[in-house]
């Protein structure tokens, strides 16, 4: 049964009309609580003013704004209270960092110094994340230390949290009364059958529990805690780690579980798992999902819920846009050698320019979109982009490390992940074999939009049945694929091109190392 304060959440998510000549799915399907429309993709048109508000210019809860807005993370949170399969306490809490770097462990004091930092040289720079690199939760004094100093010294700055749910509920009013109004819990099963596959300790109470009894007690705690959050109206997410042959079939289960808890948001993320990370997974052989496995999963859960299709497994000392890392501007003692000037004024200001900019992505997307009305095809195409931000393709082939994809139909287009690759351009020459990797990344793509491109990868990537696109240099990436998706249809129907399904694709793992 639902519970009443957990609707107002629900409530607030309106519907609004499709736009012309769409037949998506997402937009006005079956409401519920955390069903807005068009997961974390959902705009300004699909959200109550107030939601909207909450969450316009938050780079996780808003797909749109990831590609203008910053967050920043502080490793502020050593210890941890359970032990997942993929994790290594060596490196930082997999729940929402990728293993393979470690963060520099700060202070409350030297945490709440950088962000001040951070603010004054990144304006765009919205949330700040407490992530581990432990869990923040296990942490308690640290992380609302953090908070409160941060609360007082720049009180524009939106507040996050994320943990795995053990100790939530003894510290869900603190979290309200701190006004921290985005929470992520990483919910791996709901069947303790499961979580005994997961997690082979917990530490609760000052007692260790091991296997079934252990995952009985976190499902429970976790579940609470998502209850006792959205009772009080704060924006919840949900991190699912997708383990092939361990919970990939129960995480549709966990996602209506978390919708009837009225969770705003699913993050299925793929597990990360390499011998070399020293984790049970990794070392015993469980692999990661494919691009397909990871999108199909996402797709059947979407009916349901929001969800986030745009996580980068950031490390817990994460700075910038979320696809790049700037942490190594921002070390300790970088910091403590910087003048720093946070300016409010001058903050909005650069935001208010930034919401100008973004306007513009989605005016002329809307505008776009109005040419395929009426248009009737069931093809849809994945397109693989390089882009800086700013919602336009402005990156060189060669200097791209990842590269986000989007599918486009006749419902629209939509943002559904993003690939890491290396460096094409690795000192001015092109490899052979970061060309392989590419192809492999984005070999469910049938064209990919670049700023430019030297003639060696263009060859590669066209044997590779991919088309490098580089006439949309700098323009708008939904209206450039827009564009190309209704002329793509065209040359189908003229009998120019044969479309084809595509292969599957890589998802690259290991860790994004700031250079
Ligand atoms: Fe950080 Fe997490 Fe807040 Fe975002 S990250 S605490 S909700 S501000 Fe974002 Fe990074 Fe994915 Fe996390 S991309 S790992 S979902
Ligand atoms: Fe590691 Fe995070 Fe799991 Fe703790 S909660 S064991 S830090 S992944």
């Amino acid at each position: 049964m639902e519970l009443g304060t957990r609707k107002a959440v629900a409530q607030l998510l309106v519907m609004q009309p499709a736009l012309p000549g769409s037949r998506q799915k997402g937009c006005g399907t079956k409401g519920g609580s955390g069903k807005s429309s068009c997961g974390s993709a959902a705009g300004q048109g699909d959200l109550s003013p107030e939601i909207w508000e909450r969450v316009n210019n938050h780079p996780c809860y808003s797909e749109e704004a990831h590609h203008h807005y910053a967050r920043m993370h502080v490793a502020v949170a050593p210890a941890c209270n359970i032990q997942c399969n993929y994790c290594n306490r060596k490196y930082d809490c997999s729940n929402e960092s990728r293993p393979g770097v470690v963060s520099k462990r700060l202070t409350p004091e030297q945490a709440a110094r950088k962000v001040l930092a951070v603010a004054s040289n990144i304006p765009q720079m919205t949330v700040l994340g407490i992530a581990g690199p432990g869990d923040p939760l296990a942490n308690p004094d640290k992380t609302f230390k953090t908070f409160e100093l941060v609360t007082q010294t720049a009180p524009d700055i939106k507040l996050c949290l994320s943990t795995n749910g053990l100790m939530l509920p003894e510290y869900v009013d603190r979290i309200q009364a701190l006004n921290i109004d985005h929470v992520t819990i990483t919910i791996n099963m709901i069947d303790p059958q499961v979580g005994a596959k997961i997690y082979p300790w917990i530490y609760y109470n000052r007692k260790k529990y091991e296997g079934v009894e252990a995952a009985r007690i976190l499902s429970e705690r976790q579940l609470l805690g998502l209850e006792m959050l959205t009772e009080r109206g704060i924006l919840c997410k949900v991190n699912s780690v997708m383990i092939p042959g361990v919970n990939d079939h129960h995480l549709a289960e966990v996602n209506r579980a978390v919708k009837s808890r009225g969770a705003f948001l699913h993050n299925i993320m793929p597990l990360i798992s390499a011998p070399e990370h020293g984790t049970v997974f990794g070392l015993n052989g469980t692999r990661g999902p494919t691009a397909q496995e990871l999108k199909a999963l996402q797709d059947s859960c979407e009916g349901e819920m929001n969800m986030m299709r745009h996580c980068r497994q950031c490390r817990a000392d994460a700075v910038g846009l979320l696809g790049e890392d700037r942490s190594n501007e921002f070390t300790a003692e970088k910091v403590m050698e910087m003048d720093v000037h946070y300016d409010l004024e001058i903050r909005q200001a650069y935001q208010a320019d930034v919401e100008r900019q973004r306007a513009a992505v989605v005016a002329a997307r809307n505008e776009e979109l109005k040419t395929l009305a009426g248009t009737d095809s069931n093809i849809s195409i994945l397109i693989a982009v390089a882009t800086k931000g700013g919602g336009r393709i402005n990156q060189h082939f060669g200097h791209a490390k990842e590269f986000q994809v989007y599918e486009v139909s006749t419902s629209g287009v939509k943002f559904v992940g993003h690939r890491r690759v290396d460096n094409y351009c690795q000192g001015g020459f092109g490899e052979e074999e970061s060309l392989e990797t590419v192809v492999r990344a984005i070999n469910d793509c049938t064209a990919i939009f670049i700023s430019r491109i030297g003639n060696c990868p263009r060859e590669g990537l066209l044997k590779a049945g991919i088309e490098p696109v580089d006439r949309f240099a700098l323009e708008y990436i939904e209206q450039s694929a827009l564009t190309y998706f209704r002329e793509y249809l065209e040359r189908v129907r003229s009998g120019e091109i044969d479309h084809r399904l595509r292969g599957d694709a890589d998802i690259r793992q290991g860790a994004l190392i700031a250079t």
